[in-house]
């Protein structure tokens, strides 16, 4: 049996960024607000946290990455809220968004989690936002923990060492 290499919830003495949109601002608060409490249930300090806010959906993943490529953020949670209802071009401001956002942890190495509402109308974000359904913030920021964690432990490369091993 080989290796189990994975993160925990254990945020101390971690640095966030949060990249929070402000389309949809009545979902997007809640948001916010469920990833800062569910970061400082993970023991992060409230000055470990930095938000920075964007026009709309489209705009979180460019602020994503010029976050990451500061190196001075563990982990990026992104934060919007995108209503079909609200657009005609719902499932492209959805599709870049969501691309833009796996990409900026592809290229920079540096987690980034789509914490993004996708809603068919405002009663479904309403729910997303926490009413009913969870709140998608507090779920991005204990994914945030987890990936951090996870990829310092793979930094270290104690899922690598065994690729070294002589063939026998
Ligand atoms: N941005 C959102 O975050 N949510 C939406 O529902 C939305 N709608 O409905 O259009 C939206 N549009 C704006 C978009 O993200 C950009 O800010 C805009 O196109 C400027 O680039």
């Amino acid at each position: 049996m080989g290796m189990t290499v994975e993160g925990n919830f254990n945020g101390r003495g971690l640095r966030f960024g949060l990249v929070a949109s402000r389309f949809n601002d009545f979902i997007v608060k809640h948001l916010v607000e469920g990833a800062q409490e569910g970061l400082r249930k993970c023991g992060v300090g409230e000055g470990d946290v930095d938000l920075v806010r964007v026009p709309g959906a489209m705009e979180i993943p460019a602020a994503a990455k010029q976050l990451a490529e500061t190196g001075a953020y563990d982990a990026i949670v992104c934060l919007g809220c995108v209503i079909r209802g609200g657009t005609s071009h719902y499932d492209l401001v959805c599709g870049e968004a969501a691309k833009g956002i796996a990409q900026v942890a592809l290229q920079t190495g540096v987690p980034a989690i789509f914490a993004v509402v996708t809603a068919e109308n405002i009663e479904q974000a309403i729910e997303r936002g926490g009413a009913k359904m969870g709140n998608k913030g507090y779920e991005g920021a204990l994914a945030a923990v987890e990936m951090a964690t996870l990829a310092a432990q793979l930094r270290k490369g104690s899922a690598g060492r065994r690729g070294r091993r002589k063939r026998p």
